[in-house]
């Protein structure tokens, strides 16, 4: 069964016995060759070199037969174009070479422009599309504003983002000439990324769950729906992490996919949306660090509670590095064995 059929009639809710599944972090990070790559390569060297991206890119595809493949790269290539650059320091994370705390730090970013800065993303795209199978369609992604400028605030990763929090709260004209500035610099990548070949497009705003709904409905949501309005074409899909609370004012964004991490059934995200349209995940990553049969009966429940509404089947969160890809490989086995829709139920 072809794979875009099946992700495009999942997105846009027609029936199709096949659940598509991907998997977020699925280029990297599994995969014995990956390591043994980046022994010879930095991360930012792999991203640019157009024909090892494409390799890792099409890993998945090529060894567990999911049916989309999402470009290998990173949220945080997009802030080199406004003059924040960062490191990736093991163990660690990345590093950003600069921190945004004051309306004068904003006014310091320039506006960047990432169709030349990252057009080694968009010859990557264009490579690792030449290297699918014909009915594998490939994901355009970017991280949402309010994550990138978490990263240009905090400088790096952070537990609780209290100085995010701090700033848009205390700092509303630089927060929001941020966001402006980080929506200007995303609209025209993703529509880079459209042009190069990719279908869909996700934007990452993983770390969206720190807000309180009115702090997220004043203060991210408008700056998000810019990037959702302007993007019009390809589907997009919205994926935060510890959204349960935040759902009902994500569904404003009139996305085509909601993205919902492991910690909500799929049946409790569903009652909360008053339109629900197609939802993608959620199996918790930690449980694939175990055999497969003990995996099985959580994937039932997933599939079950998604079905035969539009579902995208993913986990909850990016794959974990400890991940065994046998394990991986024969949860797509299964969940492509269990039909789905009306008619075959
Ligand atoms: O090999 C390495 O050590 C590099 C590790 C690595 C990789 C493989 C980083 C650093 N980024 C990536 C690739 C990446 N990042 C992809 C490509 C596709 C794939 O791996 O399948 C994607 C989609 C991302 C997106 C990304 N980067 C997100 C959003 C998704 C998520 O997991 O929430 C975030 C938050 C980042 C920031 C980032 N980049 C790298 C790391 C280790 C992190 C997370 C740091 C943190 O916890 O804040």
């Amino acid at each position: 069964m072809n794979s875009r059929d099946a992700l495009f009639d999942a997105i846009h809710g027609r029936s199709n016995p096949k659940t598509p599944v991907w998997f977020m972090r699925q280029a990297g990070r599994l995969f014995p060759e990956y390591r043994a790559l980046r022994e010879d390569y930095d991360f930012k060297e792999l991203c640019r070199n157009e024909k090892l991206n494409a390799r890792v890119t099409c890993m998945p595809v090529e060894r567990l037969g999911v049916d989309a493949a999402i470009i290998f790269s990173d949220i945080l290539l997009p802030l080199e174009s406004v003059g924040a650059g960062f490191e990736l320091v093991p163990g660690e994370g990345p590093v950003l070479d600069r921190t945004v705390e004051s309306m004068n730090d904003v006014r310091e970013l320039s506006a960047g422009s990432p169709r030349q800065d990252l057009d080694y993303v968009l010859e990557a795209i264009e490579a690792s599309i030449d290297r699918l199978p014909e009915d594998v369609p490939l994901i355009g992604f970017a991280g949402a504003p309010f994550t990138l400028a978490s990263y240009l605030v905090e400088g790096g990763k952070s537990r609780n983002h209290m100085k995010t929090r701090n700033f848009m709260l205390n700092e509303p004209e630089a927060w929001d000439r941020l966001m402006d500035l980080l929506v200007d610099l995303t609209i025209p990548y993703l529509e880079g990324q459209v042009e190069a070949g990719a279908e869909i497009l996700q934007l990452f705003d993983s770390w969206v769950g720190q807000l309180s709904p009115p702090l997220y409905e004043e203060r991210v949501l408008p700056h998000t729906e810019r990037i959702v309005e302007a993007v019009d074409g390809p589907p997009l899909i919205h994926f935060g992490t510890k959204t349960a609370g935040l759902l009902p004012l994500i569904e404003k964004l009139d996305v085509d996919v909601l993205g919902i991490d492991w910690r909500i059934d799929v049946a409790t995200a569903r009652n909360q949306l008053s339109d629900p349209p197609c939802l993608q995940g959620n199996l918790d990553p930690g449980l694939l660090l175990n055999d497969f049969p003990s995996v099985k009966p959580y994937v039932d429940r997933i599939l079950e509670q998604a079905s035969p509404a539009g579902h995208v089947f993913n986990l909850g969160h990016g794959i974990l590095p400890e991940t065994q890809p046998e394990v991986v490989e024969k949860l797509v086995e299964y969940v492509h064995s269990q039909p789905r829709g009306p008619d075959e139920n």
